[in-house]
């Protein structure tokens, strides 16, 4: 049976570590989509692991931890990511696994990810730069490259070759770059990535049938979804439930419990539309405390309010049976917080999140003001330890999303977590 865990706002809610929190006694964690553009931090005996494509189970050691068929992978990234689990002495043997199905994210699709954000100009999206957006782009066109053709060193070098002619077409000389140094590269990976590879279906069907525990790692989040998020300010994969079905092949009977992750105020990194945002003292304050830098890119995240807007929003698409209410401790110093429950356009309250970027610059937001608790909750773990404004925020947030707040994050490190 599966459990997933799902980013319900723009990303970086603090999903490695409730992932890591629920690895013990887990069989099998997965990715479904997204690539290294993802950061996830784990805070472990005082020790931080970062990951990026390997999911956030590698550090427990009984969990097998699978990068299925809708990730994107970046080759040296992989093998970088495995070096620092050898350099921390931790036993990955047999256990990282990665479907032969999924997409390769090249130098190419590097290369161009950075001339279509230049091409942009103002209106770049903001992304990692790490091939992301190009990769899904030739996979949807057909031309894209998967794992299971890296071993046949043929066709990989036509493809690779047919693929740079392509972009050299529409680059010229703005496209820096040289294929056989790529391919050169890739005929070292050969051998050492070929372990790693599985298919992934009957790997799949071997789980749910002998009833395993499975648990599923979101990457993004909602609002950054490729259909339901900020379109065009988006990643390329679909973020939410659906990614789960069409990256990993589970099936809908399989999933136990949908566990929306949702930091206590907001936070985005990248262009595009966040109405709560503050671009004030409370935003600086926000970011100071939260820490809020991109685990990838090292980039400042811009910081608000928490916005129910955006978390029902995201319920709606997810249907999550609980929450994990995270970071509630960044808000211990605040006299009053504000929360974001509706939005208005041209004097009318709106029905949910719109679409429409135009209506997103110019709506209100309508705001309720809580009383802070202006007491440390830091490393709080149980429900009774939490101060009573504490407390009134977080039955705040349950009232107006319709679902139960299960998990309540107090710290970065595991222990620091409230289980209700
Ligand atoms: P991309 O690179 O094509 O996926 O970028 C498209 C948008 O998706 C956003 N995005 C992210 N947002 C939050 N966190 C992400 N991971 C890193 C982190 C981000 C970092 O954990 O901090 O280090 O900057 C992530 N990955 C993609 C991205 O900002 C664009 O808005
Ligand atoms: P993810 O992308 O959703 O896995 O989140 P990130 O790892 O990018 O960002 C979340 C950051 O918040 C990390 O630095 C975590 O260590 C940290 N974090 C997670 N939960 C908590 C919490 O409850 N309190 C505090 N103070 N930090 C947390
Ligand atoms: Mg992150």
């Amino acid at each position: 049976m599966a459990t997933v865990v799902l980013g319900s706002q723009w990303g970086d809610e603090g999903k490695g570590k409730i992932v890591d929190v629920l690895s013990e006694g887990v069989n099998l964690v997965c990715r479904a989509q997204g690539g290294h553009n993802a950061g996830h931090t784990i805070v472990k005996d005082g020790k931080t692991f970062d990951v990026h494509i390997l999911p956030s189970g590698v550090l427990t050691p009984s969990c097998t931890n699978l990068i299925g068929t809708g990730c994107v992978l970046y080759v040296p990234g992989f093998f970088k990511e495995i070096a620092s689990l050898e350099s921390n002495g931790i036993d990955y043997t047999d256990r990282i696994l990665i479907s032969d199905r999924c997409h390769v994210d090249l130098d190419l699709h590097t290369k161009v990810d950075g001339l279509e954000e230049v091409e942009l100009g103002k209106k770049n999206i903001g992304t990692t730069g790490k091939g992301i957006g190009p990769t899904y782009s030739t996979k949807a066109s057909r031309s894209g490259i998967h794992v299971s053709e890296i071993f046949d060193k043929q066709l990989f070098d036509t493809k690779l070759h047919n693929l740079y002619t392509g972009f050299r077409k529409r680059y010229r000389d703005l496209l820096q770059y040289d294929p056989e140094e790529e391919i050169a590269r890739f005929d070292t990976y050969r051998q050492t990535l070929k372990p790693f590879v599985v298919d992934q279906v009957p790997l799949i069907e071997s789980v749910v049938r002998g009833n395993l525990k499975v648990l599923v790692e979101g990457s993004q989040a909602t609002m950054l979804d490729i259909d339901a998020g900020t379109y065009p300010y988006v990643t390329s994969s679909n973020t939410g439930l659906g990614g789960v079905f069409t990256g990993l092949h589970l099936s809908p009977r399989s999933i136990k419990e949908t566990i929306g992750v949702v930091k206590a105020y907001t936070t985005r990194v990248g262009s595009g539309p966040f109405p709560s945002e503050q671009m004030n003292e409370d935003g600086e304050k926000l970011q100071q405390i939260g820490r809020e830098f991109g685990v990838t890119t090292g980039r400042k995240r811009r910081c608000g309010w928490l916005d129910l807007v955006v978390v029902k929003y995201s319920h709606h698409i997810n249907w999550y049976d609980s929450l994990n209410l995270t970071k509630l401790d960044v808000l211990d110093t605040f006299k009053t917080i504000k929360v974001a429950t509706s939005y208005s356009y041209q004097g009318q309250t709106l029905p949910s999140f719109p679409a429409d970027l135009d209506v997103l610059e110019h709506l209100d937001v309508q705001y309720e003001e809580l009383p802070g608790w202006e007491t440390s909750t830091t490393g709080a773990k149980t429900w009774e330890d939490l101060p009573e404004n504490a407390r009134m925020y977080v039955e705040f947030i349950e009232k107006h999303v319709g679902v139960r707040v299960g998990y309540i994050g107090t710290g970065p490190g595991r222990e620091s977590m409230i289980v209700r």
